[in-house]
């Protein structure tokens, strides 16, 4: 393969609702280019961005992939997608990779869940659109039916530039409104060839509806195309374009193309349009980089001569090889065997076989230009993510936002001894879906993952106190040989949320020598780790130090220590101790005529509904709900939105738990202190 300049690149996530066709699509653009040599299919496994094992049994996509299609001296970086919702990391890091999507619809299913979602993530990039409705073959496909529906439900400026001739098993044409041509398929076409010949007389009507709004649209978005327009004139093929393309560029008109990949019917007439309508990365807006270790920000534009900034956007785990690394260049160029530095990580790396993705093919290059996809394998400490640049340099691009975690589980290994392998295998999780995280949460002594054999999680309480209290803490022993003798006195007093726990020493006269009362305070934090309510950690609170007595001989730190956890068990049950619980505010996006279900049932988590707002099509409600009532919510989500709601979530405040909660919790924690003790 030739080594392609930035204006001759496309790079085009292929987005959209699982089994819509995607991955069919990009292997029938690839081979009808001729770049790949085998028609491959999804069915018989042999498709080729669907190339995993994994992927190859199940039948559909699990990872991103990318196939390459080389058209009118062009090479197109297609970005396979894929569409069901549990990896919707990898669909988000395609549009983040990419200048262009196609939105590939099915025939026969229209607009999906899946599809609003790859909607939206194309909007927050702003990217040009063009949708494609495939499995136009299939039995009660619908082109008019998913025209409406896009225009309905994600947007108003969808406009065909094709219609089908036939429709379903009748399906056998495709009429092309800027070339005012009908391509004509034959039964066993093999690459997308086709007869082209008149409008058919039985299409003149509908073709000239379409015809006459497609020009009406792209007119609209220039003034003075629109007065040439309207003055009479005749707009030709390429200035239509071109204007087709700058309107596209503002998201003012998103093109709609149809055909049926898997027979490849309509798929040369789309290379065309991606080439002639997606930008070149040159032609995208800029972005912001930052220099590592500082605030000086840089601008950077696809462009040879600028400095290298390169983001990975997907690792993938190969077996025999290691972890397979996919980047975006966004600045600069690089060579095959350049030396290159991860700023972040300060981990200088090396492009070793140097190459570009074909599905499971590496094809080495001697370079890559500015705005291109490569691949490298081996590389030391570079993950998903991270920015590749120069040393001198040390620039890092802003982040692919993946998103956060909706589901929350503990992860237990069902034989000791094996949490290295859990750790090992949690690991490689995570670097290959980035909205997979793990952790080990001490405090619970469980790791938060996802697993089969899970558990439930456990909520974080914490306690504090109400009131004041003061008393004694005395540790005496003198038994035998040298004793131990450690007397204080304390006040314990509430402090505001968010305030931690101060220790204020008010020893005057040197009733507690100085170099013991670190002990005490040591003693006192440590005894709060498990306060008298139900044994969670103590906070915001202040520990007055006001008196006390010592012994010449027997007086040393570990007896003042403990002088300071008997004074904090002594004393903290009469300071009014409250249990605290997590509040957490969350976001959720629901379609309007889920809102009421949704807020409902956040009522029925003891949530406290703080607004609602309309975002885009969906509605945003706000609120505050105990993390306690939140385990499972994205499945309880799942079905009461059918599948269409979202929302994430993060810890907002410690709040006094209501007293009947606080009973149970108490009562359950009781019992777990017991059985771990047992
Ligand atoms: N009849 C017909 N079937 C098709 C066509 N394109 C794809 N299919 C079939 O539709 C199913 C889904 O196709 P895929 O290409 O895997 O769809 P996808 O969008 O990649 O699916 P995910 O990877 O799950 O998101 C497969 O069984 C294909 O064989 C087509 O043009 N016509
Ligand atoms: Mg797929």
């Amino acid at each position: 393969m030739r080594v392609y300049k930035t204006p001759e690149i496309r790079n085009v996530a292929v987005v959209g609702h699982g089994a819509s066709g995607k991955t069919s699509l990009v292997d029938a653009l690839a081979f009808v280019a001729g770049t790949s040599k085998r028609h491959g299919s999804v069915k018989d496994g042999t498709a080729l961005t669907d190339y995993t094992a994994d992927e190859i049994e199940r039948k559909y996509s699990i990872n991103l992939a990318i196939a390459v299609a080389e058209w009118m001296d062009t090479k197109v970086n297609l970005i396979d997608t894929p569409g069901y919702l549990d990896f919707t990391g990898d669909a988000l890091a395609g549009v983040y990779a990419a200048d262009s999507a196609v939105v590939v619809l099915s025939a026969t299913a229209g607009v999906e869940v899946g599809t609003e979602k790859v909607w939206d993530y194309c909007e927050r990039r702003s990217l040009p659109r063009l949708f494609f409705v495939s499995l136009m073959d299939k039995e009660h496909a619908n082109f008019e039916r998913v025209f409406t529906q896009i225009k309905e439900q994600l947007t108003p400026k969808v406009i065909p530039v094709e219609i089908p001739v036939g429709e379903g098993l009748e399906f056998h044409g495709i009429i092309n409104l800027f070339s005012k041509k009908a391509h004509l398929y034959k039964k066993g076409t093999k690459a997308g060839e086709y007869d082209e010949v008149d409008v058919p007389d039985e299409y003149q009507d509908r073709f000239e509806k379409y015809s006459q709004e497609l020009i009406e649209s792209i007119a609209a978005t220039d003034d003075t195309l629109l007065e040439r327009y309207l003055g009479g004139e005749e707009i030709g093929r390429d200035e239509a374009i071109a204007a087709m393309k700058s309107g596209m560029a503002r998201g003012e008109l998103f093109p709609l193309f149809c055909g049926a990949a898997e027979l490849t019917y309509g798929t040369r007439a789309l290379l065309t349009k991606i080439v002639e309508l997606c930008p070149a990365p040159s032609e995208r807006p800029p972005v912001e980089a930052q220099k590592w270790g500082s605030a000086e920000r840089q601008t950077l534009k696809a462009d040879d001569s600028g400095p290298l900034a390169a983001q990975v956007f997907k690792t993938v785990s190969e077996p025999h090889v290691g972890d397979v690394t996919l980047f975006r260049i966004y600045s600069g160029a690089v060579k095959n065997g350049q030396d290159i530095w991860n700023a972040p990580r300060e981990v200088a790396e090396k492009l070793n076989h140097l190459c570009v993705a074909i599905g499971k093919d590496r094809i080495e290059v001697p370079e890559l230009h500015s705005g291109d996809i490569g691949v490298v394998a081996k590389l030391r400490d570079t993950h998903t993510n991270d920015t590749l640049s120069t040393k001198d340099k040390g620039l890092v691009l802003p982040k692919i936002p993946f998103p956060e975690p909706v589901i929350t589980v503990a992860v237990e290994v069902k034989q000791r001894g094996e949490e290295d392998k859990l750790s090992t295998g949690l690991h490689k999780l995570h670097e290959e879906d980035p909205t997979f995280h793990h952790e080990y949460n001490g405090e619970l002594a469980q790791t938060l993952g996802v697993h089969a054999q899970t558990t439930k999680p456990k909520v974080a309480y914490r306690e504090t106190f109400r009131g004041k209290s003061e008393g004694q803490g005395k540790h005496k022993k003198q038994t035998g040989g040298r004793g131990q003798y450690g007397d204080c006195w304390i006040r314990i007093a509430p402090l505001p949320r968010g305030s931690g726990v101060q220790f204020v020493d008010e020893i005057v006269g040197g009733v507690i020598p100085r170099q013991y009362i670190p002990a005490v305070e040591r003693g006192v934090v440590e005894a709060a780790h498990k306060g008298p309510v139900a044994g969670y950690p103590v906070v915001d609170f202040k520990v007055e130090l006001y008196d006390g007595s010592y012994h010449d001989v027997d007086s040393n730190e570990m007896s003042f220590k403990m002088a300071g956890i008997l004074a904090f068990r002594n004393v903290s049950p009469a300071a009014r101790p409250v249990l605290l619980e997590p509040i957490m505010e969350i976001e959720v996006w629901t379609p309007d005529e889920y809102q009421g279900a949704v807020m409902g049932d956040i009522s029925s988590r003891r949530g406290q509904i703080m607004g609602t707002e309309k975002d885009g099509r969906l509605t945003k409600v706000r609120a505050l709900v105990p993390e306690a009532e939140l385990d499972r919510y994205a499945t309880t989500l799942h079905s009461i939105t059918h599948g269409r709601g979202t929302y994430k979530m993060k810890f907002h405040v410690y709040q006094d738990a209501p007293p009947e909660i606080a009973a149970k919790i108490t009562e359950a924690r009781k019992k777990e202190l017991e059985e771990t003790r047992a």
